[in-house]
Order: C-alpha cells, then sequence, then structure tokens
C-alpha cells in the first residue's frame, strides 16, 4: 500500500480540489502528462448531500457511493480515469467511508434519498444498525469532544456526522465494494478521509477485500496506494503510527515545520537534517504537503501553514519539498476563496470549467499553483533527482542554503536580507544551466537567468535578497 504507482520517472501529485472530472481529463493530456506529474488526488467521487448554500465540505458527506457528484457522474469518472492513465498520469480517490452525513434528509447528488434522523442511506444501502451509537460511544452528544480518549474518536460522531460501524462485515464489504469498483475504473490508490476516526484492524479487514490495480494499466500484482488522513502534530493519544501497516500517512508536521523557517522563524540552516532528523516518520510511510484543502482555510487543525495567499514564502516552501529526498510530496491547487465556507467558482451551482490564460495560469477563480511555473519546474527538477542523495549541503547565513541531489540537480535558497553570492560545489557537470526558477528553458534558449558549473562541478551562485523568487535552480534536464 506504500507504493504511489507513479508511472516511471515521475514523482509528485497534486490535489485538483473540486474541479470537474472532464476538466481532469483534460488537464491531464494538456499539462499534467506533459509536464511530468505523477497523479491527482480528486474530491470525493461518491455521491454526497446537497447543502443549500453549496460549500465545498458538503462532499464530505456521503449519501452512497454511487459516483454521481458536481465533478460529474460515472461516465465522466470513467472517461477521466482513463484518459488520465493513457498519458501516465494517476488518479487517487479521496474515501470518505467512515461516515455518512450530518443532520438532515433529503436527495443526495445522484438521487438517493436519505435521512439522518432515522440513519437511513437507501443508495447502499445502510441501515440503523450500520452505525455506531450510545452503544460504543459513551459521550453525552454522541460526538468526538475528547481527542485523547481512542474509543471516543473512533467510535462517536466527526463534527456531527453519522459514524459507521465498520467493526460490522456488511459495513466492511460495503466500503470495499466501493472502492473495488474504483479500482476496476482504473484508479492508482486512495487517500483515506478521516483514518484516524476508524480502527486501524477495521481497516486492514476492509483492505484486505480490495483487488489488485489493473494489470492492463499497472502491470500484474499491484496493490493500491493507500495514503490515510491521520492529523498527529504530537500531543494526542493516536500516533501515525498505528496506520503504517495499511498505508502511508499524511505528514501535517512538514508544512508547519516549513513555514516556520520561511517565515523566519525557525533557521533555514537547521534543514540540513530534514525529515526523520525532526522527529517525522520515515519518508516511505509519508505523504508531503505544504498545505491541504482544510489548513489552508482554518479547518481541520490549522494553524500557521503558507497559502497561495503568501505567494513568495509559498513558492519558497515549495521548492523546499520539491528539491529534498524525503517522502512524497502532494501539491495543493487550490480555487481562491475569501470566506473559508465557499465552494468552488460556479454558475448557479454547477461547478464552472477551469480556464486557462496565454501565460498557462488560470482564470475564473482557479489558482492552479500547479501551474506555476517555480512550481512545475521543480516537479520537473524532483524526476530528474530521483533516488539520488541529498549531497553538497552548505549553510552560509543562518537563512541561506543549497544542495545537490547527487550529480543531478541542484538548488540554492536566500531568505536574508542580503544577496547570497558564493563559489559553491553543485554537483553537476561542466556546462552551462538554465535556472528554471527564474525562467523556462525553451528550444534551447533560456528565459531566466544561465549558471556555469565548472569542470570541478563548481559554480558561482547569486540569489538576490529582493527579488522575485529568491531561490535558484538547475538541473541536468535543462542544460543549455
Ligand atoms: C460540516 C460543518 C459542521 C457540521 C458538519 C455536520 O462544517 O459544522 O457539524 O458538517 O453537519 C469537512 C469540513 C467540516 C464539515 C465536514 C462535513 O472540514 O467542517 O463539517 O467536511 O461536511 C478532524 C479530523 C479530520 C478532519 C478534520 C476536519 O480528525 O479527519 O477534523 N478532516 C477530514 C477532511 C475534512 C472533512 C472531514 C474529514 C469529514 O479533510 O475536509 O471535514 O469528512 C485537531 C485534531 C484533528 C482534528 C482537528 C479539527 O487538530 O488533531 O484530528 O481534525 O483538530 O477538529
Ligand atoms: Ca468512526
Amino acid at each position: 500500500y506504500h507504493e504511489p504507482n507513479c508511472a516511471p520517472g515521475r514523482s509528485a501529485i497534486t490535489h485538483l480540489f473540486e474541479w470537474r472530472w472532464d476538466d481532469i481529463a483534460d488537464e491531464c493530456e494538456r499539462f499534467l502528462g506533459p509536464y511530468g506529474y505523477c497523479g491527482i488526488q480528486i474530491s470525493p467521487p461518491s455521491e454526497n448531500a446537497v447543502v443549500s448554500s453549496r460549500p465545498w465540505w458538503e462532499r464530505y458527506q456521503p449519501v452512497s457511493y454511487k459516483l454521481v457528484t458536481r465533478s460529474g457522474d460515472e461516465n465522466a469518472f470513467r472517461d477521466m480515469v482513463s484518459r488520465c492513465n493513457q498519458v501516465n498520469v494517476r488518479i487517487y480517490a479521496d474515501a470518505v467511508v467512515n461516515h455518512m452525513t450530518g443532520p438532515g434528509n433529503g436527495h443526495g447528488t445522484g438521487g438517493s434519498y436519505y435521512n439522518e434522523g432515522t440513519l437511513q442511506y437507501s443508495g447502499v444501502p445502510y441501515g440503523p444498525n450500520d452505525f455506531n451509537n450510545h452503544a460504543n460511544c459513551h459521550t453525552s452528544d454522541g460526538g468526538v469532544q475528547d481527542y485523547n480518549d481512542p474509543n471516543q474518536v473512533r467510535n462517536c460522531r466527526l463534527v456531527g456526522l453519522a459514524d459507521l460501524a465498520m467493526s460490522k462485515d456488511y459495513v466492511r464489504g460495503k466500503v470495499a465494494g466501493y472502492l473495488n469498483h474504483l479500482i476496476d475504473l482504473g484508479v492508482a490508490g486512495f487517500r483515506v478521509d478521516a483514518a484516524k476516526h476508524m480502527w486501524p484492524g477495521d481497516l486492514k479487514a476492509v483492505f484486505g477485500q480490495l483487488k489488485n490495480l489493473r494489470s492492463d494499466v499497472f502491470g500484474s500484482n499491484k496493490q493500491p496506494f493507500i495514503f490515510q488522513e491521520v492529523i498527529d502534530q504530537g500531543g494526542e493519544a493516536i500516533k501515525g503510527e498505528e496506520y503504517l501497516s495499511t498505508g502511508r500517512i499524511t505528514n501535517f508536521k512538514f508544512g508547519l515545520e516549513l513555514a516556520r523557517v520561511f517565515r523566519r522563524q525557525n533557521a533555514m540552516k537547521w534543514l540540513y537534517n530534514f525529515g526523520e532528523g525532526w522527529g517525522m516518520w520515515s519518508g516511505n510511510d509519508v505523504v508531503n504537503f505544504v498545505d491541504n484543502h482544510d489548513n489552508q482555510r482554518g479547518h481541520g487543525g490549522a494553524g500557521g501553514v503558507l497559502t497561495y495567499a503568501d505567494p513568495r514564502n509559498y513558492k519558497m516552501a515549495t521548492a523546499f519539498m520539491l528539491a529534498h529526498p524525503y517522502g512524497f510530496p502532494r501539491l495543493m491547487s487550490s480555487f481562491s476563496f475569501s470566506n473559508s465556507e465557499q465552494g468552488p467558482p460556479n454558475n448557479n451551482g454547477q461547478i464552472a470549467h477551469v480556464t486557462v490564460n496565454p501565460d498557462m495560469t488560470c482564470g475564473g477563480g482557479w489558482v492552479c499553483e500547479h501551474r506555476w511555473r517555480q512550481i512545475y519546474n521543480m516537479v520537473a527538477f524532483r524526476n530528474i533527482a530521483g533516488s539520488e542523495p541529498l549531497n553538497n549541503w552548505w549553510s552560509g547565513a543562518d537563512y541561506q542554503i543549497a544542495f545537490s541531489r547527487g550529480n543531478k540537480a541542484f538548488i540554492a535558497f536566500n531568505r536574508e536580507s542580503f544577496d547570497l553570492d558564493a563559489n559553491l560545489q553543485t554537483g553537476l557537470p561542466q556546462g552551462a544551466y538554465c535556472d528554471v526558477i527564474s525562467g523556462d528553458l525553451e528550444n534551447g534558449r533560456c528565459t531566466g537567468s544561465t549558471v556555469y558549473v565548472g569542470g570541478d562541478g563548481r559554480a558561482s551562485i547569486h540569489v538576490c535578497a529582493q527579488c522575485f523568487d529568491p531561490v535558484l535552480a538547475i538541473h541536468v534536464g535543462a542544460k543549455i
């Protein structure tokens, strides 16, 4: 479950938050495939409750496992997965299986009737016996109140959402059936929503019923990639470690620590042993991110992460994530928002298509961080760096660092108020390289600054303090 199943030479995914399936299919063909992305985390594909103001979070209230949402129906889903796989871009579905809806009743996005009051979800079907209740959740209101009581966290309602009894074979079978349906359609794996709120043993039982991935796409005997949303920032009873036998976990410490560094609250030079050396899980056990769809807007253990709203620091932290060998990276791709509940750009409730500008950025309220030059060029940097180790670590001042990835790639960061000017060992073969932060290599010409590496691997590196992006990155894939 730990292997992302990327096509060869690809190493990063992006979360296309609330995108339509038809737009994602187009994006795979026109951008993500050509620019070397491994894959996409998609919004939950299962039918959800319709909340009148159409907030983004209605999709975390499942009504059934029919594949009908505002992103599209099953046909659109099938078409997306097959077109993306065709261009070597994988799809990872956000699986919301801990719970069903919050209070209310009505018809979901796929027309299925549900009633939370009587715990009837006809589209699955689930009935009252398929949910946890006062027999195993002992809080006054049936909700999770104390995160230091694992029993509450797993058996009580997360923010009032009807909590499934995953100890039951029937529920396990329905969940496994849903995930297997997605596997049949060609997905490469799952983000498991609210994994912390399910017992590790129950998850093991469910995943034990999963099929291998489609052999026509992935080769034989490949298991789905599973990354579980477990918020463990330290200080609670439930530890990320409990979930490592069923896949990777989301590393919430990562973005918090990088935010402190790039905001100059913790010296950048301490990053020399970032990752395991900072008390984080093994690199093979984590999915890393600078921000996610919750903490970028104050939900889900938010507090202090960098987002697109602070672009200069955000791009630096993202470049560091992609340059550093630790873990598997996920890039957020947002829609812009001014209030934390608002849903995606839409026309009378229908999700609006993503528009693409001539300079490759997006419009229409879609931020598309994954299309920012400083970010997509670092995805290529990571692909080129592959499994090369971190070498040639250098730190000049507290907030000036540089390192190479073997002899394939080199990067330097400057967050001091004075320029970085130093003759550094890049590890790279002699030649002229295009700095892929300040520009692109287009038809053999560099639109940014050029770096000359000598026969001894050294180069004079200049990273100004006041410039647009105080980062410089070169690699053997962008040699002039
Ligand atoms: C909405 C309304 C609620 C209402 C509820 C039911 O906002 O007011 O009570 O519906 O009617 C998302 C939104 C929620 C939303 C929910 C359902 O964030 O606001 O509720 O969808 O529509 C904990 C969990 C973690 C979870 C976060 C949000 O451990 O798993 O809370 N994250 C995932 C998703 C979310 C999603 C859900 C789960 C639910 O990523 O997008 O919720 O499917 C500490 C703890 C954390 C805890 C955190 C916040 O940091 O360590 O474990 O996270 O506090 O409480
Ligand atoms: Ca639960």
